[in-house]
């Protein structure tokens, strides 16, 4: 068995960085690949193998390979108890894991929409400003959730900061990019600044800064020519395709499929 750990990863995946966090966290040294054709939907090689999907987070622990960044954090873990990130109690462990799955699903995938109407020009014009105005309204209405769900705590993890805290960090500071940062005074966001304090967020929270789509790394017009072309196509899964539809661009969606530029996942390959 190998001894490295590998985590496949692009630095502004919310997903990947919640393993990284916790890898950080734990003081586990890992490497983090960009896997090549990220984002082509024709991925290949090792990576294809460890993410059938072909989505980052993946993780390669010598012999053992996990998708999903849930189920890789569940993985970390087991394998690396110390310092527990989950909380003690079963009903703890639970409310966690329940705040993780509502910013994986609902809350992604308004800030992945907002950047295919932002970055990716799906929309223009009045429809543009309609999608935009609703997404801000839905991150307003997640943030009173959020706001509700730290009920005097300090930490979403409850008494310490822990996996509920590295869940939602990484959603947040994504719906800052696009000028939806929680109001400072309120209670999410005094948790705001106190969680981008620590160094395991603010890492991340850096590494996603120097390759983003308005730094001098990118060309997002090179990215926007390679998806008109349809080299490039974005994965429209899941609740993403519901936020895209609830929002009013099914348009948007059977355009996308006729330009072949967006994708959905395909059967696992044998
Ligand atoms: N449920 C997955 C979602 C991962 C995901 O959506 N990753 C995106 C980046 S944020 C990706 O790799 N997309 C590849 C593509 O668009 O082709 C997880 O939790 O790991």
């Amino acid at each position: 068995m190998a001894d490295s750990v590998i985590l496949y990863d692009h630095p502004l995946s919310p997903y990947g960085q919640k393993v990284k966090i916790a890898l950080l966290e734990k003081g586990v040294s890992f490497e983090a690949p960009l896997p090549d054709a990220i984002g082509s939907g024709t991925t290949g090689g090792r990576f294809a193998e460890v993410s059938p999907r072909g989505e980052v987070p993946a993780f390669l622990d010598g012999d053992t390979s996990v998708f999903d960044s849930t189920v890789i954090l569940e993985y970390i873990e087991d394998r690396w108890p110390t310092p527990a990130l989950l909380p003690d109690a079963p009903a703890e462990r639970a409310r966690v894991r329940m705040l993780e799955d509502a910013m994986d699903t609902h809350f992604e995938a308004i800030t992945w929409g907002l950047s295919e109407i932002v970055n990716f020009r799906r929309a223009s014009g009045v429809l543009a400003e309609r999608m935009l105005a609703r997404g801000g309204e839905q991150i307003a209405g997640w943030y009173r959730w959020l706001d509700a769900q730290l009920e005097g705590r300090d930490w979403f993890n409850g008494g310490a900061f822990g996996w509920g805290d590295l869940c939602v960090a990484p959603f947040v500071n994504g719906a800052v990019g696009f000028g939806h940062a929680p109001d400072p005074a309120s209670v999410l966001g005094r948790w705001h600044a106190r969680v981008n304090e620590r160094d395991s967020v603010a890492q991340c929270a850096r590494a996603a800064a120097a390759v983003g789509f308005d730094s001098d790394a990118v060309s997002l017009d090179a990215v926007r020519e390679a998806m008109e072309q349809g080299l490039f196509k974005r994965e429209y899964r899941d609740h993403r395709l519901e936020w895209m539809i609830k929002t009013g661009g099914i348009d948007i969606v059977q355009d996308g499929l006729a330009r072949h530029n967006i994708r959905f996942v395909e059967p696992f390959p044998v």
